[in-house]
Protein backbone atom coordinates (compact mmCIF):
# COMPACT_ATOMS: atom_id res chain seq x y z
CA UNK A 1 0.00 0.00 0.00
CA UNK A 2 1.58 3.07 -1.12
CA UNK A 3 -0.87 5.30 0.77
CA UNK A 4 -0.68 5.47 4.63
CA UNK A 5 -3.31 7.40 6.88
CA UNK A 6 -3.15 8.72 10.39
CA UNK A 7 -4.53 10.63 13.11
CA UNK A 8 -3.42 14.08 14.86
CA UNK A 9 -4.98 15.14 17.89
CA UNK A 10 -3.17 18.62 18.51
CA UNK A 11 -4.03 21.12 21.61
CA UNK A 12 -2.54 24.48 21.83
CA UNK A 13 -3.69 26.67 24.69
CA UNK A 14 -6.58 28.57 23.05
CA UNK A 15 -7.65 25.53 20.81
CA UNK A 16 -7.47 22.11 19.44
CA UNK A 17 -8.12 19.82 16.76
CA UNK A 18 -8.10 16.49 15.33
CA UNK A 19 -6.90 16.00 12.41
CA UNK A 20 -6.19 13.17 9.33
CA UNK A 21 -3.07 13.08 7.46
CA UNK A 22 -2.83 10.94 4.28
CA UNK A 23 0.83 10.21 3.13
CA UNK A 24 1.15 9.12 -0.23
CA UNK A 25 4.51 8.52 -2.15
CA UNK A 26 6.13 11.63 -1.19
CA UNK A 27 3.47 13.94 -0.62
CA UNK A 28 1.57 14.71 2.60
CA UNK A 29 -1.91 15.94 3.17
CA UNK A 30 -4.29 17.12 5.65
CA UNK A 31 -7.84 16.85 6.56
CA UNK A 32 -9.74 19.03 9.37
CA UNK A 33 -11.93 16.32 11.24
CA UNK A 34 -12.74 18.24 14.34
CA UNK A 35 -11.90 22.17 15.85
CA UNK A 36 -12.82 23.16 19.37
CA UNK A 37 -11.60 25.82 21.68
CA UNK A 38 -9.57 24.77 24.74
CA UNK A 39 -10.63 26.68 27.99
CA UNK A 40 -8.71 27.55 31.26
CA UNK A 41 -11.23 27.66 33.97
CA UNK A 42 -10.91 29.44 37.33
CA UNK A 43 -12.72 27.38 40.33
CA UNK A 44 -11.81 29.64 43.75
CA UNK A 45 -8.80 31.67 42.12
CA UNK A 46 -7.27 28.36 41.09
CA UNK A 47 -7.12 27.85 37.04
CA UNK A 48 -7.43 24.51 35.90
CA UNK A 49 -7.84 22.28 32.50
CA UNK A 50 -10.95 19.90 31.62
CA UNK A 51 -9.19 17.09 30.37
CA UNK A 52 -11.90 14.82 30.61
CA UNK A 53 -13.69 17.65 27.80
CA UNK A 54 -10.56 17.29 25.98
CA UNK A 55 -10.72 13.18 25.82
CA UNK A 56 -14.30 13.78 24.93
CA UNK A 57 -12.80 15.97 22.07
CA UNK A 58 -10.30 13.12 21.63
CA UNK A 59 -13.03 10.61 21.13
CA UNK A 60 -15.40 12.92 19.25
CA UNK A 61 -12.43 13.30 16.25
CA UNK A 62 -12.28 9.65 16.18
CA UNK A 63 -15.74 9.45 15.93
CA UNK A 64 -15.94 11.75 13.04
CA UNK A 65 -13.18 10.14 11.64
CA UNK A 66 -15.41 6.88 11.73
CA UNK A 67 -17.81 8.08 9.62
CA UNK A 68 -15.68 8.50 6.75
CA UNK A 69 -14.54 4.65 6.67
CA UNK A 70 -10.82 5.15 6.32
CA UNK A 71 -8.73 3.18 7.72
CA UNK A 72 -5.42 4.50 9.63
CA UNK A 73 -2.33 2.94 10.56
CA UNK A 74 -1.82 5.10 13.94
CA UNK A 75 -2.70 7.38 16.77
CA UNK A 76 -0.45 10.29 17.59
CA UNK A 77 -1.28 13.51 20.43
CA UNK A 78 0.47 16.69 20.96
CA UNK A 79 -0.17 19.07 23.43
CA UNK A 80 1.39 22.95 25.12
CA UNK A 81 3.91 21.99 27.34
CA UNK A 82 4.92 21.75 31.08
CA UNK A 83 1.23 20.96 32.68
CA UNK A 84 0.33 17.38 33.87
CA UNK A 85 -1.88 15.43 35.89
CA UNK A 86 -1.73 13.33 39.26
CA UNK A 87 -2.74 9.99 39.53
CA UNK A 88 -3.19 7.85 42.23
CA UNK A 89 -2.36 3.90 43.62
CA UNK A 90 -5.45 2.73 41.52
CA UNK A 91 -4.45 4.72 38.32
CA UNK A 92 -7.10 7.54 38.69
CA UNK A 93 -6.75 11.13 38.09
CA UNK A 94 -6.26 12.71 41.50
CA UNK A 95 -7.93 16.33 40.03
CA UNK A 96 -7.91 18.11 36.92
CA UNK A 97 -4.79 19.60 35.68
CA UNK A 98 -3.60 22.69 37.31
CA UNK A 99 -3.19 25.60 34.16
CA UNK A 100 0.08 26.94 33.75
CA UNK A 101 -1.52 30.50 34.08
CA UNK A 102 -1.85 29.96 37.35
CA UNK A 103 -0.37 32.46 39.62
CA UNK A 104 -0.07 29.56 42.46
CA UNK A 105 3.72 30.09 41.06
CA UNK A 106 4.70 33.58 41.11
CA UNK A 107 7.60 33.73 43.35
CA UNK A 108 7.92 30.18 43.48
CA UNK A 109 11.41 30.13 41.39
CA UNK A 110 12.93 32.51 44.08
CA UNK A 111 11.70 30.15 47.00
CA UNK A 112 13.00 27.15 45.07
CA UNK A 113 16.96 28.53 44.08
CA UNK A 114 17.15 29.03 48.01
CA UNK A 115 17.08 25.80 48.06
CA UNK A 116 18.73 24.50 44.29
CA UNK A 117 20.90 27.90 43.19
CA UNK A 118 19.23 29.25 40.19
CA UNK A 119 22.56 28.79 37.97
CA UNK A 120 22.87 25.14 39.19
CA UNK A 121 19.67 24.54 37.76
CA UNK A 122 20.15 26.55 34.87
CA UNK A 123 22.82 23.92 34.42
CA UNK A 124 21.27 20.96 35.64
CA UNK A 125 18.24 21.31 32.74
CA UNK A 126 19.70 23.72 30.14
CA UNK A 127 15.78 25.32 30.19
CA UNK A 128 14.78 28.99 30.21
CA UNK A 129 13.52 30.06 33.48
CA UNK A 130 10.14 30.58 33.74
CA UNK A 131 7.97 30.57 36.86
CA UNK A 132 5.64 28.10 34.99
CA UNK A 133 8.00 25.07 34.46
CA UNK A 134 6.66 21.75 35.86
CA UNK A 135 9.40 22.14 38.65
CA UNK A 136 7.95 25.28 39.87
CA UNK A 137 4.57 24.27 39.78
CA UNK A 138 5.65 20.81 41.81
CA UNK A 139 6.58 23.22 44.35
CA UNK A 140 4.15 25.31 44.21
CA UNK A 141 1.62 22.59 44.27
CA UNK A 142 4.06 21.21 47.44
CA UNK A 143 3.83 24.22 49.42
CA UNK A 144 0.08 25.15 49.39
CA UNK A 145 -0.30 21.39 50.52
CA UNK A 146 -2.02 19.85 47.53
CA UNK A 147 -3.23 16.91 48.44
CA UNK A 148 -3.07 15.58 44.89
CA UNK A 149 0.77 15.58 44.76
CA UNK A 150 0.70 14.05 48.24
CA UNK A 151 -0.80 11.39 47.18
CA UNK A 152 -0.20 11.26 44.16
CA UNK A 153 1.97 7.81 42.52
CA UNK A 154 2.54 8.58 39.24
CA UNK A 155 2.52 12.51 37.20
CA UNK A 156 1.55 11.96 33.83
CA UNK A 157 2.09 15.27 31.48
CA UNK A 158 -0.98 16.12 29.46
CA UNK A 159 0.31 14.11 26.12
CA UNK A 160 0.86 11.33 27.90
CA UNK A 161 -2.21 11.53 30.48
CA UNK A 162 -4.60 11.73 27.36
CA UNK A 163 -2.50 8.82 25.62
CA UNK A 164 -3.00 7.09 28.57
CA UNK A 165 -6.85 7.39 28.94
CA UNK A 166 -6.81 6.07 25.23
CA UNK A 167 -5.11 3.03 25.79
CA UNK A 168 -4.55 2.56 29.79
CA UNK A 169 -0.38 2.88 29.41
CA UNK A 170 1.78 5.09 31.24
CA UNK A 171 4.74 6.34 29.67
CA UNK A 172 6.86 9.86 29.72
CA UNK A 173 7.60 11.03 26.16
CA UNK A 174 11.28 12.50 26.16
CA UNK A 175 10.16 16.04 23.87
CA UNK A 176 7.12 16.61 26.70
CA UNK A 177 9.10 15.48 29.74
CA UNK A 178 12.12 18.38 28.82
CA UNK A 179 9.85 21.44 29.02
CA UNK A 180 9.58 20.23 32.76
CA UNK A 181 12.84 22.04 33.55
CA UNK A 182 13.38 18.39 35.56
CA UNK A 183 15.05 16.80 32.60
CA UNK A 184 19.06 16.75 32.01
CA UNK A 185 19.18 17.39 27.92
CA UNK A 186 23.17 15.60 27.83
CA UNK A 187 22.05 12.43 29.85
CA UNK A 188 18.61 12.66 28.59
CA UNK A 189 17.29 11.41 32.04
CA UNK A 190 15.54 13.20 34.70
CA UNK A 191 17.66 14.65 37.32
CA UNK A 192 16.93 13.12 40.78
CA UNK A 193 18.16 15.84 42.64
CA UNK A 194 15.78 18.35 41.59
CA UNK A 195 13.05 16.18 42.79
CA UNK A 196 14.51 15.23 46.16
CA UNK A 197 15.22 19.04 46.87
CA UNK A 198 11.63 19.58 47.06
CA UNK A 199 10.56 16.51 48.59
CA UNK A 200 8.73 14.67 45.87
CA UNK A 201 9.61 11.11 45.32
CA UNK A 202 11.30 11.00 41.50
CA UNK A 203 9.15 7.57 41.05
CA UNK A 204 6.67 9.42 40.13
CA UNK A 205 7.75 9.80 36.80
CA UNK A 206 7.12 7.08 34.02
CA UNK A 207 10.22 5.53 32.21
CA UNK A 208 11.43 7.93 29.05
CA UNK A 209 10.27 6.70 25.73
CA UNK A 210 11.58 8.83 22.40
CA UNK A 211 9.17 10.03 19.58
CA UNK A 212 8.63 7.61 17.31
CA UNK A 213 7.66 4.81 19.67
CA UNK A 214 5.23 2.93 20.06
CA UNK A 215 2.76 3.51 23.51
CA UNK A 216 0.06 1.04 22.91
CA UNK A 217 -3.21 0.18 21.51
CA UNK A 218 -6.68 2.20 21.87
CA UNK A 219 -8.66 0.64 24.90
CA UNK A 220 -11.25 -1.80 24.03
CA UNK A 221 -14.28 0.52 25.28
CA UNK A 222 -12.97 3.22 23.00
CA UNK A 223 -12.94 0.96 19.75
CA UNK A 224 -16.42 0.29 20.63
CA UNK A 225 -17.84 3.62 21.83
CA UNK A 226 -16.13 5.55 18.62
CA UNK A 227 -16.23 2.09 15.95
CA UNK A 228 -12.92 2.22 14.96
CA UNK A 229 -9.84 0.15 14.72
CA UNK A 230 -7.77 -1.43 17.49
CA UNK A 231 -5.19 0.80 16.54
CA UNK A 232 -1.76 1.95 17.67
CA UNK A 233 -0.72 5.01 19.76
CA UNK A 234 2.64 6.23 19.00
CA UNK A 235 4.48 8.99 20.95
CA UNK A 236 4.88 11.61 18.55
CA UNK A 237 6.64 14.98 19.59
CA UNK A 238 4.26 15.37 22.75
CA UNK A 239 5.19 18.87 22.77
CA UNK A 240 4.00 21.10 20.42
CA UNK A 241 6.47 23.17 19.27
CA UNK A 242 8.73 19.31 18.72
CA UNK A 243 6.06 18.38 16.65
CA UNK A 244 5.92 21.49 14.97
CA UNK A 245 9.44 22.23 14.47
CA UNK A 246 9.89 18.60 12.61
CA UNK A 247 7.57 20.36 9.81
CA UNK A 248 9.85 23.23 8.63
CA UNK A 249 10.46 22.73 4.87
CA UNK A 250 13.64 23.88 5.50
CA UNK A 251 16.05 23.40 2.22
CA UNK A 252 19.55 23.79 4.70
CA UNK A 253 20.41 24.59 7.97
CA UNK A 254 20.79 27.72 8.20
CA UNK A 255 17.85 29.30 9.55
CA UNK A 256 15.70 30.41 12.14
CA UNK A 257 11.96 29.32 13.39
CA UNK A 258 9.83 31.21 15.11
CA UNK A 259 6.80 28.86 15.69
CA UNK A 260 4.07 31.57 15.92
CA UNK A 261 0.68 30.75 18.15
CA UNK A 262 -0.28 31.63 21.78
CA UNK A 263 3.36 31.37 22.25
CA UNK A 264 5.90 32.71 19.70
CA UNK A 265 9.05 30.26 20.05
CA UNK A 266 11.76 31.63 18.57
CA UNK A 267 15.27 29.57 18.01
CA UNK A 268 17.81 27.02 16.24
CA UNK A 269 18.03 23.74 15.62
CA UNK A 270 21.27 22.26 17.16
CA UNK A 271 22.85 18.98 17.64
CA UNK A 272 24.12 19.08 21.33
CA UNK A 273 22.51 21.85 23.89
CA UNK A 274 23.71 24.99 24.23
CA UNK A 275 24.38 25.62 28.00
CA UNK A 276 26.63 28.54 28.87
CA UNK A 277 27.14 32.03 30.40
CA UNK A 278 25.53 33.93 27.71
CA UNK A 279 22.63 31.52 26.81
CA UNK A 280 22.43 31.47 30.84
CA UNK A 281 22.42 35.58 30.74
CA UNK A 282 19.70 35.72 27.89
CA UNK A 283 17.52 33.06 29.19
CA UNK A 284 17.34 30.52 26.55
CA UNK A 285 15.97 27.01 26.73
CA UNK A 286 17.36 23.85 24.86
CA UNK A 287 14.43 21.72 24.58
CA UNK A 288 14.47 17.99 23.34
CA UNK A 289 13.56 16.98 19.53
CA UNK A 290 13.27 14.15 17.73
CA UNK A 291 16.13 12.40 16.05
CA UNK A 292 18.58 13.43 18.72
CA UNK A 293 17.94 16.95 18.08
CA UNK A 294 18.05 19.98 20.36
CA UNK A 295 15.47 23.55 20.17
CA UNK A 296 17.62 25.71 21.12
CA UNK A 297 15.12 28.66 21.31
CA UNK A 298 13.05 31.68 23.63
CA UNK A 299 9.80 31.83 24.56
CA UNK A 300 8.16 34.96 23.32
CA UNK A 301 4.47 36.12 24.52
CA UNK A 302 2.61 35.93 21.02
CA UNK A 303 -1.11 35.88 20.01
CA UNK A 304 -1.93 35.16 23.70
CA UNK A 305 -1.80 39.46 23.51
CA UNK A 306 -3.91 39.84 20.84
CA UNK A 307 -6.23 36.56 22.15
CA UNK A 308 -7.04 38.13 25.16
CA UNK A 309 -7.88 41.59 23.78
CA UNK A 310 -10.27 39.80 21.40
CA UNK A 311 -12.08 38.23 23.88
CA UNK A 312 -12.68 41.50 25.67
CA UNK A 313 -13.93 42.86 22.86
CA UNK A 314 -15.97 39.61 22.09
CA UNK A 315 -17.73 40.55 25.37
CA UNK A 316 -18.47 44.26 24.79
CA UNK A 317 -20.54 42.77 21.09
CA UNK A 318 -17.40 43.34 18.93
CA UNK A 319 -16.07 40.64 16.86
CA UNK A 320 -13.76 40.92 14.80
CA UNK A 321 -12.38 37.98 11.96
CA UNK A 322 -8.86 37.75 11.25
CA UNK A 323 -8.74 39.67 7.95
CA UNK A 324 -10.97 42.80 9.94
CA UNK A 325 -8.12 42.58 12.50
CA UNK A 326 -5.24 43.10 9.91
CA UNK A 327 -7.41 45.54 8.37
CA UNK A 328 -7.63 47.48 11.63
CA UNK A 329 -4.21 47.40 12.30
CA UNK A 330 -3.10 48.82 8.36
CA UNK A 331 -5.61 51.65 8.93
CA UNK A 332 -3.85 52.98 12.23
CA UNK A 333 -0.38 55.25 11.94
CA UNK A 334 2.28 52.91 13.10
CA UNK A 335 5.21 52.85 15.64
CA UNK A 336 3.47 55.25 18.32
CA UNK A 337 3.39 52.95 21.13
CA UNK A 338 5.34 50.08 22.67
CA UNK A 339 4.90 47.32 24.88
CA UNK A 340 7.30 44.78 26.06
CA UNK A 341 5.07 41.55 25.24
CA UNK A 342 7.35 39.56 28.05
CA UNK A 343 6.33 42.14 30.67
CA UNK A 344 5.05 40.12 33.58
CA UNK A 345 1.60 42.18 33.69
CA UNK A 346 0.61 40.56 30.24
CA UNK A 347 0.84 36.95 31.91
CA UNK A 348 -2.46 36.97 33.04
CA UNK A 349 -4.60 40.26 33.37
CA UNK A 350 -7.72 40.32 34.38
CA UNK A 351 -8.09 42.58 31.45
CA UNK A 352 -5.42 42.65 28.76
CA UNK A 353 -6.56 46.55 27.25
CA UNK A 354 -6.02 47.93 30.55
CA UNK A 355 -2.59 46.04 31.08
CA UNK A 356 -1.25 47.32 27.61
CA UNK A 357 -2.59 51.01 28.91
CA UNK A 358 -1.06 50.97 31.96
CA UNK A 359 2.32 49.76 30.66
CA UNK A 360 2.17 52.58 28.04
CA UNK A 361 1.16 55.09 30.51
CA UNK A 362 4.19 54.07 33.25
CA UNK A 363 6.44 54.39 30.22
CA UNK A 364 4.87 57.70 29.03
CA UNK A 365 4.04 56.78 25.92
CA UNK A 366 1.00 57.29 24.09
CA UNK A 367 -1.67 55.42 25.57
CA UNK A 368 -3.75 53.51 22.54
CA UNK A 369 -7.93 55.06 21.75
CA UNK A 370 -9.40 52.40 19.10
CA UNK A 371 -9.08 49.02 18.89
CA UNK A 372 -6.69 49.47 16.10
CA UNK A 373 -4.56 51.19 17.94
CA UNK A 374 -4.24 48.26 20.26
CA UNK A 375 -3.51 45.85 17.44
CA UNK A 376 -1.48 48.05 15.85
CA UNK A 377 0.72 48.22 19.29
CA UNK A 378 0.82 44.80 19.30
CA UNK A 379 1.82 43.75 15.88
CA UNK A 380 4.44 46.37 16.27
CA UNK A 381 6.14 45.19 19.28
CA UNK A 382 6.22 41.47 18.57
CA UNK A 383 7.67 42.22 15.20
CA UNK A 384 10.64 44.48 17.35
CA UNK A 385 10.59 42.01 19.70
CA UNK A 386 11.35 39.17 17.49
CA UNK A 387 14.70 41.38 16.13
CA UNK A 388 15.69 41.54 20.03
CA UNK A 389 15.32 37.74 19.94
CA UNK A 390 17.14 37.38 16.61
CA UNK A 391 19.77 39.48 17.74
CA UNK A 392 20.63 37.17 20.69
CA UNK A 393 20.58 34.00 18.99
CA UNK A 394 23.10 35.63 15.99
CA UNK A 395 25.35 36.01 18.70
CA UNK A 396 25.44 32.34 20.09
CA UNK A 397 24.39 30.82 16.41
CA UNK A 398 27.26 27.83 15.62
CA UNK A 399 26.36 28.67 12.16
CA UNK A 400 25.06 31.58 9.72
CA UNK A 401 20.91 32.83 9.96
CA UNK A 402 19.87 33.43 6.43
CA UNK A 403 16.39 33.31 7.04
CA UNK A 404 13.60 32.86 9.36
CA UNK A 405 11.15 30.01 8.82
CA UNK A 406 7.52 31.05 10.26
CA UNK A 407 5.36 28.35 11.24
CA UNK A 408 1.98 27.27 13.10
CA UNK A 409 -1.40 29.79 12.94
CA UNK A 410 0.41 33.34 13.27
CA UNK A 411 2.15 32.18 9.73
CA UNK A 412 -1.34 33.37 8.13
CA UNK A 413 -1.03 36.66 9.28
CA UNK A 414 1.06 38.70 6.08
CA UNK A 415 0.52 42.08 8.18
CA UNK A 416 2.80 40.37 10.64
CA UNK A 417 5.08 38.68 8.54
CA UNK A 418 6.18 41.43 6.16
CA UNK A 419 6.49 43.69 9.93
CA UNK A 420 8.56 41.00 10.64
CA UNK A 421 10.94 40.66 7.58
CA UNK A 422 11.12 44.23 7.54
CA UNK A 423 12.41 44.46 11.66
CA UNK A 424 14.52 41.64 11.19
CA UNK A 425 16.75 42.37 7.51
CA UNK A 426 16.16 38.79 6.64
CA UNK A 427 13.63 37.08 4.63
CA UNK A 428 10.70 35.56 6.27
CA UNK A 429 9.31 32.07 4.42
CA UNK A 430 5.56 31.70 5.71
CA UNK A 431 3.87 28.53 6.53
CA UNK A 432 2.91 25.83 7.25
CA UNK A 433 0.20 27.01 9.17
CA UNK A 434 -0.48 23.34 10.62
CA UNK A 435 2.64 22.88 11.37
CA UNK A 436 2.39 20.77 14.78
CA UNK A 437 -0.30 18.64 12.95
CA UNK A 438 1.94 17.99 9.72
CA UNK A 439 5.08 17.12 12.59
CA UNK A 440 2.69 14.34 14.86
CA UNK A 441 1.89 12.55 11.18
CA UNK A 442 5.37 12.45 10.25
CA UNK A 443 6.48 11.01 13.47
CA UNK A 444 4.17 8.43 13.08
CA UNK A 445 4.95 7.69 9.62
CA UNK A 446 8.65 7.68 11.04
CA UNK A 447 7.97 5.63 13.80
CA UNK A 448 6.26 3.23 11.25
CA UNK A 449 9.45 2.64 9.33
CA UNK A 450 7.59 4.38 6.31
CA UNK A 451 10.04 7.56 6.80
CA UNK A 452 13.68 7.04 7.39
CA UNK A 453 14.77 10.44 8.58
CA UNK A 454 14.33 14.10 9.45
CA UNK A 455 15.93 15.14 6.14
CA UNK A 456 13.39 13.01 4.63
CA UNK A 457 10.41 13.90 6.51
CA UNK A 458 11.47 18.07 5.65
CA UNK A 459 11.67 16.58 1.51
CA UNK A 460 7.96 15.22 2.20
CA UNK A 461 6.97 18.52 4.11
CA UNK A 462 8.40 20.61 1.27
CA UNK A 463 6.82 18.71 -1.68
CA UNK A 464 3.71 19.41 -0.06
CA UNK A 465 3.37 22.82 1.06
CA UNK A 466 3.55 26.20 -0.58
CA UNK A 467 4.98 28.97 1.84
CA UNK A 468 5.15 32.68 1.30
CA UNK A 469 8.55 34.79 1.37
CA UNK A 470 8.59 38.43 2.61
CA UNK A 471 11.52 40.58 1.62
CA UNK A 472 12.95 42.93 3.98
CA UNK A 473 11.25 46.06 2.76
CA UNK A 474 11.91 50.09 4.51
CA UNK A 475 14.71 48.77 6.82
CA UNK A 476 15.43 52.37 8.07
CA UNK A 477 12.58 53.46 9.47
CA UNK A 478 12.14 49.62 11.32
CA UNK A 479 15.85 50.46 12.97
CA UNK A 480 14.99 53.66 13.72
CA UNK A 481 11.49 52.34 15.57
CA UNK A 482 13.80 49.60 16.78
CA UNK A 483 15.95 52.27 18.95
CA UNK A 484 12.86 53.76 20.51
CA UNK A 485 11.24 49.90 21.42
CA UNK A 486 14.50 48.77 23.24
CA UNK A 487 14.10 51.05 25.64
CA UNK A 488 10.47 49.60 27.04
CA UNK A 489 12.89 46.13 27.70
CA UNK A 490 13.58 46.12 31.26
C1 LIG B 1 3.39 26.37 23.11
C2 LIG B 1 3.99 25.81 24.35
C3 LIG B 1 5.35 26.37 24.63
C4 LIG B 1 5.41 26.19 26.13
C5 LIG B 1 4.04 26.69 26.51
C6 LIG B 1 3.58 26.33 27.87
O1 LIG B 1 2.11 25.84 22.88
O2 LIG B 1 4.07 24.41 24.27
O3 LIG B 1 6.39 25.73 23.97
O4 LIG B 1 6.46 26.78 26.72
O5 LIG B 1 3.20 26.17 25.49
Amino acid sequence: RNTHNFFAFDLGATSGRSILGTISGDKVELKELTRFPNKIIRIHDKYYWDIFALFDELKNGLKTLSTLNIEIDAIGIDTWGVDFVYLGKDGTLLSQPRSYRDPYTNGVPEEYFKIVPKKEVYNLTGIQIMNFNSIFQLYAAKREGSVAINSANDLLFIPDALSYMLTGKKVCEYTIASTSQLLNPRTKNFEAKLFNAMGVDPSIIQPIVMPGEMIGYVMESVVKECGIGKIPVIAVAGHDTGSAIVAIPADNENFAYLSSGTWSLMGIEVKDPIINDDSYNMNFTNEGGVDETTRFLKNITGMWLLEQCRKEWESEGKSYTYSQIVEMSNSVQGFLSFIDPDDNSFANPESMLKAISAFCQKTKQKVPVSDAEFIRCIFDSLALKYRYVLECLKKIAPFPIEKLHVIGGGSKNNLLNQATANSIGIPVIAGPCEATALGNIMIQARGLGLVNSLEEVRTIIKNSVMPKIFVPQDTELWDAAYQNFIKQLK
